[in-house]
């Protein structure tokens, strides 16, 4: 065996060597790519679905002028229906002697007071609503639901009819 001759040899079994071990490190040497993570799910964009705002709104009875009144007097809402087209605004006045409520809803249909509650009002006392939505609105007085009447508020959608 010449010296190129075991060099030859030596060579191959090098390279034998290099294969038997790059089959082991193959895992290492081209490891399987990490699958990509998921990328979190972007929250559903509610584009132009802002929520609606509330058609009641409670205001200062001394800065918003009112265009309906309704007196709380002798146990009774006076007068107990009210209607306006949407952008008005109720003024109630409890001129009896004892307290009263404005409450939204009926006394025996749940949800009351969801889309406004005046809370106590004592004698004198003054409570206004600008109804921004039309709708129906009936409410009631917690304090007598059964003596006394139901009110309701009727508004009108803003379109300009035929007159
Ligand atoms: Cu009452």
């Amino acid at each position: 065996m010449t010296l190129r001759e075991m060099s030859l040899y030596a060579g191959l079994a090098l390279a034998a060597l290099a294969a038997a071990c790059s089959s082991d490190d193959d895992d290492v040497i081209n490891p399987s790519p990490e699958p990509e993570p998921e990328p979190e799910p972007e929250p559903a964009a509610d584009a132009g679905e802002e929520p609606a705002p509330p058609p009641v709104q409670e205001v200062n009875c001394f800065s918003a002028a009112a265009d309906r009144m309704v007196v709380i007097d002798q146990l009774a809402f006076m007068p107990a229906e009210t209607s306006m087209p949407e952008g008005g605004v109720v003024q109630w006045m409890n001129e009896d002697s004892v307290d009263h409520t404005v409450t939204s809803g009926r006394e025996d249909q749940g949800g009351e007071g969801e889309a406004f509650d005046s809370g106590v009002l004592a004698p004198g006392d003054m409570y206004c609503l600008e109804f921004t939505g039309s709708g129906q609105f009936p409410y009631h007085c917690e304090f007598h639901p059964e003596t006394m009447n139901n009110g309701m508020v009727s508004v009108s959608a803003g379109v300009a009819g035929p007159d």
